[in-house]
């Protein structure tokens, strides 16, 4: 609140300083526009975040070249409208944390010749001298339909990314998992894994080097099923600290309130994991629909962040997420604290 009995030269110096402070803060949403599904990374001393496109029923169609198989693929009446919508991927990138550039339709269904819809919850990794970008397309039902995670690649973060194997990675349902929420991890001894799943079902699979194709277990199978808790519903993501796997997920229904962000440990990859319950949910005086997200790690320092999407308290659109990001913080004993969420955002960070 600004002081008019105080001397006008103090009041424009209060006014600048206030200014400067709302500008240094990230400011939640962090950036306009409808996204979901946020995956954080860090390339070349810069953040980058790969996001859903969150199209909804009101969003203006956008100009979309598609094959006479896609257009085939999207005449199904079952197939949410908003979803057809749903036809590619823009990219954010910053230095700080606080401001961030759109790069827009890194990944598009015209270089993928099995999508045609639903194109989400994109997870990327730097690997080989390129990028990779695994995604999520056509929301698929059962093994007849044509669809499932796939991955494309790009010299560049910012794509753009083409498909690399002209067919989806994993096409079918294994252990009851839809294929989809898909994300790729590289362990400290260089083995990636891409965990994934819903249908309240979570999977992890063995990556080849080349990231290109899957590897067996050991004990010959190519899915191990690893489904953390009664309430895990999609959107795995995992994240190592001092050497403890943290498998994390998001319970509840992303159209509605209760969205939520739980997870588990263990001292193995591929688990069993110990279930230690939520860490993010809706908070009434913010936002809604808090879930399926991210987290990064400041290098050289214990500072995390969360990156997630939410619906504002205003909407109760399904598709009406924006992004956020806030402090993630362990205790001690290597548990997590509640995530808080904010309207305010986080200081700028800098990079190492
Ligand atoms: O954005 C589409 C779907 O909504 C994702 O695959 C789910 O995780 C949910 O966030």
């Amino acid at each position: 609140m600004i002081d008019w009995s105080k001397p006008l030269f103090l009041v424009i110096g209060t006014a600048i300083t206030a200014l400067c402070a709302t500008a240094a803060v990230a400011d939640n949403p962090i950036v306009p526009g409808q996204y979901a599904d946020p995956e954080i990374r860090i390339f070349d001393h810069r953040f980058w975040i790969f996001p859903t496109y969150s199209a909804s029923e009101t969003t203006p169609d956008q100009p979309v070249v598609l094959s006479e198989q896609q257009r085939e693929m999207r005449e199904n009446p079952d197939i949410w409208s908003p979803f057809l919508k749903q036809t590619f991927m823009d990219a954010f990138s910053s230095p700080d944390l606080v401001n961030w550039t759109r790069h827009p339709r890194v990944l598009e269904v015209a270089n993928i010749s099995w999508a045609a819809y639903a194109l989400w919850a994109p997870s990327a990794i730097q690997a080989n001298d390129r990028y990779y970008l695994f995604f999520g397309a056509n929301d698929i039902k059962d093994n007849e339909q044509l669809g499932g995670i796939g991955v494309a690649v790009s010299d560049d973060p910012e794509g753009p990314y083409r498909d690399a194997l002209g067919k989806p990675l994993i096409g079918e349902i294994h252990n009851g998992a839809q294929p989809i929420d898909q994300m790729v991890f590289r362990d400290d001894d260089g083995q990636f894994y891409l965990y994934y799943g819903g249908w309240q079902h979570s999977n992890v699979a063995r990556l080849s080097d080349d990231l290109l194709s899957l590897e067996p277990f050991d004990n010959g199978e190519f899915f191990k099923e690893i489904t953390p808790s009664k309430d895990y519903v999609e959107g795995s993501f995992m994240v190592k600290r001092k050497g403890i796997y943290y498998l994390m997920w998001s319970e509840g229904e992303w159209t509605g309130p209760d969205y939520s962000v739980a997870y588990a440990t263990s001292h193995s990859p591929v688990g069993p994991f110990e279930n230690k319950g939520k860490i993010l949910q809706q908070d009434n005086k913010i936002a809604r629909g808090a879930g399926h997200h991210s987290v990064v790690n400041i290098p050289d320092t214990d500072d995390w962040y969360i990156v997630y999407h939410r619906r504002p308290l205003h909407s109760d659109d399904g598709n009406h997420r924006v992004l956020a990001i806030d402090r993630m913080i362990f205790n001690e004993d290597g548990t997590i604290k509640p995530v808080i969420m904010t309207d305010e955002g986080i200081s700028p960070v800098t990079l190492p």
